[in-house]
């Protein structure tokens, strides 16, 4: 795969580089996207409608239930080329900042170390009421969801829904690092969800080198815009390995 030579040439010099992903980099790893449509039984859920307090609130169970597949999904998958290929950058870039609107935890299983959880992480679990992570909770009743062994509330995984508030920190940390690269890759995401879809849109007016990486945009490259059609998969190695072929 050939990567556009002024981009190797501004990798190769960036002190500091920052990188955005979504669902389309876990997509190779066997994840459905959150806009594909839903597999299985979930196919008649509008999963933005299961992502929030409000369908939590009507049926906490179906939601709690679509968690726990998506959470089997996660554990069955492997990372790929893709993950592997971010955490070689954060190996090579002086500064790396990694930023990800995903929830499966496939970055740090692939290696990378210092990963901004915009929208939380799916196998982790909190009280619904008091906010607090829950490390194990009784399975002997069958009630769904469980219940929180402090104070009885149902239990809810730790992701951020439609409606609610991102992790402060997590969002200082992922604007600041937009701000100040001379960098900014976005891979793989739809570029829909806000806040995070401004994050590009930040690095851009800060002065940065911003390159969109996604299947569902044309080839456009204008440095210091760039516009890719590729497979995350196989357009980050191939950029690692043009910027660094030993
Ligand atoms: C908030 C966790 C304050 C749960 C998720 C303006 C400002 C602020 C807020 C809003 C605003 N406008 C609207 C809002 C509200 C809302 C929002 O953005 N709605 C959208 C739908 C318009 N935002 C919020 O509610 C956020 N909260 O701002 O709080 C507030 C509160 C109330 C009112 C106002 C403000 C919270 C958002 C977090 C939601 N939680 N995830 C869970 O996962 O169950 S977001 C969810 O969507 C996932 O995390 C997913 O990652 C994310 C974004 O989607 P993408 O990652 O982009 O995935 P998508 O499927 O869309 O696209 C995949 C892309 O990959 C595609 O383009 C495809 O072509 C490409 N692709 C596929 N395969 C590949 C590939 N590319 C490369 N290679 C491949 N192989």
């Amino acid at each position: 795969m050939k990567i556009d030579h002024r981009l190797v040439k501004i990798l190769q010099h960036a002190q500091s580089v920052t990188v955005l992903t979504g669902a389309g980099v876990s997509a190779e790893s066997g994840i459905p996207t959150f806009r594909d449509a839903q597999t299985g039984m979930w196919a008649t859920f509008n999963p933005e409608e299961l992502a929030s307090p409000e369908g939590f609130q009507r049926n906490p169970r179906l939601v709690w239930e679509w968690y726990a597949w998506r959470r089997e999904l996660v554990q069955q998958a492997q990372p790929n080329p893709g993950h592997v290929a971010l955490a070689e950058l954060e190996r090579r870039v002086p500064r790396f900042t990694l930023i990800t609107q995903n929830v499966d935890g496939l970055h740090q299983r692939a290696g990378s170390q210092n990963v901004i959880e915009l929208h939380g992480n799916i196998g982790r679990v909190t009280c619904s009421a008091e906010g607090t992570q829950v490390h194990e909770w009784a399975t002997s009743d069958d009630t769904v969801p469980p219940r929180c062994p402090n104070c009885g509330a149902f239990l809810r995984p730790d992701v951020v829904w439609f409606g609610e508030m991102l992790p402060r920190e997590a969002l200082q940390a992922a604007w600041a690092a937009a701000e100040m690269c001379d960098l900014f890759l976005s891979v793989g995401t739809s570029g829909v969800v806000e806040p995070a879809a401004s994050l590009p849109r930040a690095a851009r007016h800060a002065g940065a080198t911003v390159a969109v990486i996604n299947l569902d945009v044309p080839e456009q490259n204008q440095p210091p815009l760039f516009s890719i059609h590729a497979r995350s998969g196989e357009w980050l190695p191939a950029l690692v390995r043009a910027a660094w072929p030993t």
